[in-house]
């Protein structure tokens, strides 16, 4: 080839390489008709998993025998998002016991962007690396739905109620979304209704009306009334090697209300 010509490939290929690749909308659903594995989930255990069981929809992992067991769901789908497009992952879970620090979980990793994983307790999500806590009414089932426009924020609605606005955390690693019982070295026993995850083309805008002024203020009643349980009752973790302190918030229809969660 000719040095003219060695110069019009090299062109032609670095116009090839700043060519964005455009990110394909995509849908992974879980109903809890079948067990994930087989909609397309990845299942990974360790200390040889839960016990799980299948009834009417829904999805019960028991790993309550051994604190080293874990059983959860991985896809590796890409969650990277183009102008425009949002990502939304929805679940439907009950908690109903834990031993340790917290289990079970979701997660999302975003290559290039971050990472967000939320740990349950009995009676709250940990956003674990932003140290963040997320109550909720424990023992019932509720529908959890988590956004972001750019995979750096997101939003978590609990029950269609604003309840969280936080951040992805730098993190690398190839992008992939788990869940189920993801911790070795707490136990729990937890019913999973669905679990869906993708990107979508366009914001779901009717559901973001408002909701982000409204996240805010929520959470700042949230995070004054989190000093004045951390003040107040100053409970440490169960869990190993974790020294943030264990934050108990109450909702405001129950009779042993501290703080004023959503309320000056
Ligand atoms: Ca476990």
């Amino acid at each position: 080839m000719t040095r003219a010509g060695w110069r019009l490939a090299l062109l032609a290929g670095v116009g090839l390489l700043a060519v964005p690749v455009r990110a394909e909308p995509w849908w992974l659903a879980w109903e809890g008709e079948t067990w994930p594995e087989d909609s397309g989930w990845l299942r990974t255990t360790y200390g040889g998993g839960d016990e799980r069981s299948l009834h009417d929809g829904v999805m019960t992992l028991d790993g309550r025998a051994s604190i080293d067991s874990s059983d959860f769901y991985r896809t590796y789908h890409s969650l990277s998002l183009d102008p425009g497009q949002t990502f939304v992952m929805e679940w439907r879970l009950r908690v109903l016991a834990v031993s340790g620090f917290a289990d079970p979980g979701v997660s999302a990793l975003s290559e290039g962007n971050g990472v967000v994983f939320l740990w349950y307790t009995e009676n709250s999500i940990y956003s674990m690396l932003e140290g963040e806590w997320v109550p909720f009414v424990p023992g019932v089932f509720h529908d959890y739905w988590l956004m972001s426009t750019d995979m750096r924020n997101y939003t978590l609605l609990i029950d269609s109620q604003p309840a969280y606005q936080g951040q992805f955390v730098s993190s690398g690693g190839p992008s992939e979304v788990d869940w189920g019982d993801v911790t070795q070295g707490a136990s729990s026993l937890s019913d999973w209704d669905y679990f869906r995850v993708g990107i979508v083309p366009e914001a779901p805008t009717g559901l973001l009306v408002g909701f982000v002024g409204l996240v805010g203020t929520v959470l700042r009643s949230r995070r004054e009334g989190m000093i004045c349980d951390r003040q107040t009752r100053g409970e440490q973790p169960k869990g190993r090697g974790v020294n943030r302190p264990r934050v108990t918030c109450s909702l405001p229809d129950q009779e042993d209300l501290t703080c004023g969660l959503f309320g000056p």
